[in-house]
C-alpha cells in the first residue's frame, strides 16, 4: 500500500520539478498587473478599444492578468510611454506610429501623404506582409508589437480660414506630429509647421503659438478642438495608424499561454476599435457642424495639387528609408486596387 504511494509522489514532484526549472515560460497564467497608456480621452475609440483589451484578457485569464487603463498622456505622451516600454516601467501603449521614427525609421514611409485612399487599402497594406515586415523591427528596439489599430485619416483645423486649395496652406502655423516627413510635407505647401506632443495641442491652439492642428475626426471631436478652431477643412491628407505595443522586457517574461491571451485581446479590442473608429467619422462630422464650425470639402483635384507639391518629399524619404520595401507597400496597394 505504501509503495505504489510512494512512486506517485515521486513522479508528481518529477514533473513539476521540470516545468519550473527547464520551462518557466510554459507554466500557465500567473497574477500580473499590466498598466496600459494612451494619449486619447477614454471617449475616443481607442480608449474604448483598451476598455475592451482589459475586459478580454481579464476575461480569458479568468481574472488573474488585470489590466489598468491610464487615459488623456496621464503617463506622458506616445514618445514617453514607448520609452517606458523599452525600460520596463509600464507593459503597454498604442502610439501613432508617426513619433517613433527615430526608433523605427522604416515606419517613416506611412507618414507618406496621399499614399493610401480608403481604409481597405490600409488595412490591407498594414494586415499583410509590408506591416508585418514593420512589426519585426521592433523587438531589437525592445518592443513587440501586437498588430494596427486606427487612427485614421488626418484632416486639418484652424482659426484662420478655410484650407479648400494648395494655396490656402501657405502661411499656416500648423502644429504637426514629432515626424520628419510630416514637417517637411506641410513646409513644402507653404504652412509654417511645429512639430509638438499631442498633449500641448490644446493649450496652443488657445494661446494661439499654432493657428492649426491636423487629426482624424474622432481625436478632433474628442479634444473639443472646435472651442478654439474655427474651421476644419476634410484634408484627408495622410492616413496615420497605431501600434499596439507591449514591453519586450514584460513579454518575455510570460508564458506562452498568457501571450496567446495578450495577442488574442490586442487583435479582438483592434477589430472592435477600427470598427466603431468607422463609425464616428460621419457622427463626428455631423456633431463639430451643429457646435458652429464652418466645415469644407476639398476637391479631388486640389487634393491631386497638392500630392505633386508633396511628392519630392515622399522621394526623398522612401531613398533615405530603403526604396525597396517603399516599392513593395506600393505593388501591394496597386494589387488591391486590381490594378
Ligand atoms: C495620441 C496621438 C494622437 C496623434 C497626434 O497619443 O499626436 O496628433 O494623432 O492621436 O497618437
Amino acid at each position: 500500500i505504501v509503495l505504489p504511494g510512494i512512486l506517485v509522489l515521486s513522479a508528481c514532484g518529477n514533473n513539476s520539478d521540470s516545468n519550473t526549472t527547464a520551462s518557466s515560460a510554459n507554466d500557465g497564467i500567473k497574477e500580473r498587473t499590466i498598466k496600459t497608456g494612451i494619449g486619447n480621452s477614454e471617449a475616443h475609440p481607442q480608449g474604448q478599444g483598451m476598455n475592451k483589451f482589459k475586459e478580454l484578457v481579464e476575461e480569458k485569464s479568468g481574472g488573474k492578468m488585470k489590466v489598468q487603463n491610464f487615459f488623456d498622456a496621464t503617463l506622458g505622451d506616445d514618445l514617453k510611454m514607448t520609452e517606458a516600454l523599452q525600460a520596463g516601467t509600464q507593459e503597454v501603449t498604442t502610439p501613432s506610429t508617426s513619433p517613433l521614427v527615430g526608433m523605427v525609421p522604416e515606419y517613416g514611409m506611412l507618414d507618406f501623404p496621399f499614399v493610401f485612399n480608403t481604409e481597405k487599402e490600409a488595412d490591407a497594406i498594414l494586415d499583410g506582409k509590408v506591416g508585418k515586415q514593420l512589426l519585426e523591427r521592433l523587438p531589437e528596439q525592445g518592443l513587440v508589437g501586437l498588430g494596427y489599430w486606427e487612427n485614421g485619416f488626418r484632416q486639418l483645423t484652424n482659426s484662420k480660414h478655410a484650407v479648400k486649395t494648395a494655396e490656402d496652406f501657405k502661411g499656416l502655423k500648423v502644429r504637426t506630429m514629432q515626424n520628419e516627413v510630416h514637417l517637411d510635407a506641410f513646409e513644402k505647401l507653404g504652412a509654417n509647421p511645429t512639430p509638438m506632443a499631442f498633449s500641448e495641442v490644446f493649450t496652443a491652439l488657445e494661446s494661439g503659438t499654432v493657428d492649426g492642428q491636423e487629426n482624424p475626426m474622432p481625436t478632433i471631436v474628442t479634444q473639443k478642438y472646435n472651442e478654439v478652431q474655427s474651421h476644419l477643412s476634410l484634408t484627408k491628407h495622410v492616413y496615420t495608424p497605431f501600434v499596439f505595443l507591449v514591453s519586450k522586457k514584460f513579454w518575455d517574461g510570460l508564458s506562452e499561454e498568457e501571450q496567446k491571451i495578450m495577442r488574442e485581446a490586442a487583435e479582438e479590442a483592434g477589430k472592435f476599435q477600427r470598427d466603431l473608429n468607422r463609425s464616428e467619422n460621419e457622427k463626428a462630422i455631423k456633431e463639430l457642424e451643429k457646435a458652429g464650425m464652418k466645415i469644407n470639402e476639398v476637391s479631388d483635384q486640389e487634393r491631386e495639387k497638392m500630392k505633386e507639391i508633396i511628392k519630392p518629399v515622399n522621394d526623398k524619404f522612401a531613398e533615405k528609408i530603403g526604396a525597396n520595401l517603399v516599392d513593395e507597400m506600393m505593388t501591394e496597394l496597386a494589387k488591391v486596387r486590381g490594378k
